[in-house]
């Protein structure tokens, strides 16, 4: 069966990008965590929506499951096949010019993060999504788990700046949503439906995006704090004070310790070790490094910088914290968030909770969302005993069980923790509309594909 779809899809893509070697499909097979692992039958790179159409009809008539893989930077195992074909969308990296008009711009969804933001910034504008993977994070990846990042706060997650959609159904037809107006009020929001579909529903061939003005000043700060108490506090009090607060990063001294260690940064404030750290950063038409610096002046232990090396430098001990992880062990990632006034007593209770069950917990975040990214080290990857434990104390403050990474397969045993059943048979009933066959990456968001 392989080798006839093969040369199918060869027929309408070339040969060169339908890949069906051993060793190089197994790279597609596995997540970046490595927790995650399936089998994919070949892996296809289409590079065009036509493209994309003619794979899905040939898969759809054998009937075989697609699974849509862009930078493969998804931590819940949402782009790893099971027996399925991976469409690479790596291919689909048109970039349009940016139109100045609208301030908006239309993508291909194999574009990454750090190519959007460069030619948004060569229009003198800005994406004002950004998130730590940017270098290979895809635009397709971002609508399809609707990806939140460092900048929520302050922007709102990927669907706040998706204005449209182009996406192919998986019986290959094409929905074009792309012509970017801010008024259309013509019915069900099909590009809306899609972000954080996990490419449950269609697969993503293009997105219009909206930009922002780009800040004319920049400024991070990293603080020693107490804990998780006053670093919400901290957070609360920069944002009121209306300075353009458009980060906020929580993280501990076991997490830096680490980072420093894996990485060989030395630690930010010498030999003086806070137990939590802040850093805030503040952008805006006008310098906020003053207010800024006045905001903080009362802390224990703090470090400014407005200059690009300087705040890069400041970056580095939180955006390391995810390699640093990953060089430990295979983690058990549960990104949840809860209302920030809970963020104290939610963190001190999952680190106790994973503790008491003698594992290592590493947790960060992005403390305005109230979003904690607790690491699980220990574990096997199979024994998902600590993730329910996490997930359930989540709930139990009044939060959720994913906050920006999605479902994925990761997830899906604890979705109705945080969907009533009325929701679930409604995302159920979406899914028999869009996919009734179920060859859209089955056992993904929903739990388990049809019988049969
Ligand atoms: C981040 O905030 C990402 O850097 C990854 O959401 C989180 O590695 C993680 O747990
Ligand atoms: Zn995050």
């Amino acid at each position: 069966v392989t080798g006839a779809l093969a040369s199918e899809l060869a027929d309408v893509v070339g040969p060169a990008h339908v890949l069906t070697a051993r060793d190089v499909v197994a790279g597609y097979e596995v997540d970046w965590t490595g927790r995650w692992h399936g089998r994919a039958s070949l892996v296809v790179r289409p590079g065009t929506a036509e493209e994309v159409a003619a794979v899905l009809r040939a898969c759809a008539a054998r009937p075989i499951p697609v699974v849509a893989q862009g930078g493969n930077t998804g931590l819940v195992g949402g782009a790893v096949p099971f027996d399925a074909v991976v469409l690479s969308t790596t291919r689909l990296s048109e970039l349009q010019p940016v139109d100045e008009g609208s301030a908006q711009m239309t993508v291909g969804a194999g574009v990454t993060l750090s190519a959007l933001q460069q030619h948004a910034e060569g229009a003198g504008l800005a994406f004002a999504v950004d998130l730590a993977a940017r270098d290979t994070a895809t635009v397709g990846g971002m609508v399809a788990t609707n990806a939140g990042g460092l900048h929520v706060l302050r922007h709102g997650p990927m669907r706040a700046q998706v204005a449209g959609l182009e996406a192919v159904l998986p019986d290959g037809r094409v929905i074009s949503r792309l012509a970017g107006l801010l008024k259309d009020n013509t019915g069900y929001d099909l590009s809306g439906l899609l972000v954080g579909s996990e490419g449950t529903l269609a697969i993503v061939t293009s997105a219009r995006l909206r930009l922002v003005p780009p800040p004319a000043a920049r400024v991070t700060a990293l603080l020693g704090v107490s804990g998780t108490e006053e670093a919400v506090a901290r957070t609360a009090s920069v944002w009121r004070a209306g300075i353009g607060l458009e980060a906020a990063e929580l993280f501990y001294d076991d997490g830096l310790a680490l980072v420093c260690s894996m990485t060989g940064l030395a630690p930010p404030f010498g030999r003086r070790r806070p137990p939590a750290y802040l850093l805030l950063e503040c952008a805006g038409p006008q310098d906020p490094t003053a207010a800024l610096a006045e905001l903080v002046a009362d802390a224990a232990d703090s470090a400014v910088a407005g200059d690009a090396r300087g705040r890069a430098a400041l970056w580095a001990y939180r955006e390391r914290h995810t390699e640093a992880i990953g060089a430990i062990g295979v983690p058990h990632k549960l990104d949840v968030s809860v209302p920030p006034g809970v963020l104290p007593r939610f963190a001190a209770e999952a680190r106790r909770l994973i503790e008491a069950a003698g594992a290592r917990a590493v947790l960060f975040g992005h403390v305005a969302d109230g979003n904690l990214h607790v690491n699980v080290v220990g574990p096997d990857p199979e024994d998902n005993t600590l993730d329910g434990a996490v997930l359930r104390a989540a709930v139990r403050h009044g939060g959720t069980i994913s906050a920006e990474h999605g479902i994925g397969r990761a997830k899906t045993p604890w979705l109705e923790l945080s969907r009533s059943p009325a929701e679930l048979a409604t995302m159920t009933a979406i899914k028999a509309a869009f996919d009734p066959a179920g060859l859209l990456n089955p056992g993904v968001l929903l739990p388990g594909p049809p019988a049969g």
